[in-house]
């Protein structure tokens, strides 16, 4: 089903520091989107590495690394119809002065090193994402909304 798609959507350190959990967590589910996962846990290095891996060879990889790991994450499933993609547009651009108001970037953000937020970028990415970072799974339950929003 179309409606059964799922992106990873992970808070970083900065949003969980500045009190953002709820606020994004709202907009999520305002949006009609079902929250599937959820935990907050700080991030050994080496799966942070594994996430950013794309990003090796860039000169801003160890402070992104360093800055993933400097303190809790939330770790989120998300999932509904065309969760990766409107979940990106929610999330707005990487680079904070390029976001537009209205996105959680836009809105919450203002250096790309403290950009508060990572969404997968691709439905493949996000089925590797969520296996990574949900190595033991997650509870699956039936959503009662669903006709109210399809
Ligand atoms: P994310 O993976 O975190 O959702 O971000 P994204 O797709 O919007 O951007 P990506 O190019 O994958 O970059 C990943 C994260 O690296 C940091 N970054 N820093 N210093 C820099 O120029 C720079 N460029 C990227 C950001 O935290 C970005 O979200």
């Amino acid at each position: 089903m179309p409606n059964d798609e799922r992106s990873y959507i992970m808070i970083k350190p900065d949003g969980v520091q500045r009190g953002l959990v709820g606020e994004i967590i709202s907009r999520f589910e305002k949006r009609g989107f079902q929250l599937r996962a959820l935990k907050i846990i700080n991030v050994e290095r080496s799966l942070a590495e594994t996430h950013y891996s794309d990003l090796s060879s860039k000169p801003f990889f160890k402070d992104l690394v360093d800055y993933i790991i400097s303190g809790p994450v939330v770790c989120m499933v998300w999932e509904g119809l065309n969760v990766v993609k409107i979940g990106r547009d929610m999330i707005g651009a990487t680079k904070p002065e390029a976001s537009a108001p209205g996105t959680i970037r836009g809105d919450f953000a203002i250096q790309v090193g403290r950009n508060v937020i990572h969404g997968s970028d691709t439905v493949e990415n996000g089925q590797k994402e969520i296996a990574l970072w949900f190595p033991e799974g997650i509870v699956e339950w039936t959503p009662v909304a669903k006709p109210w929003i399809y």
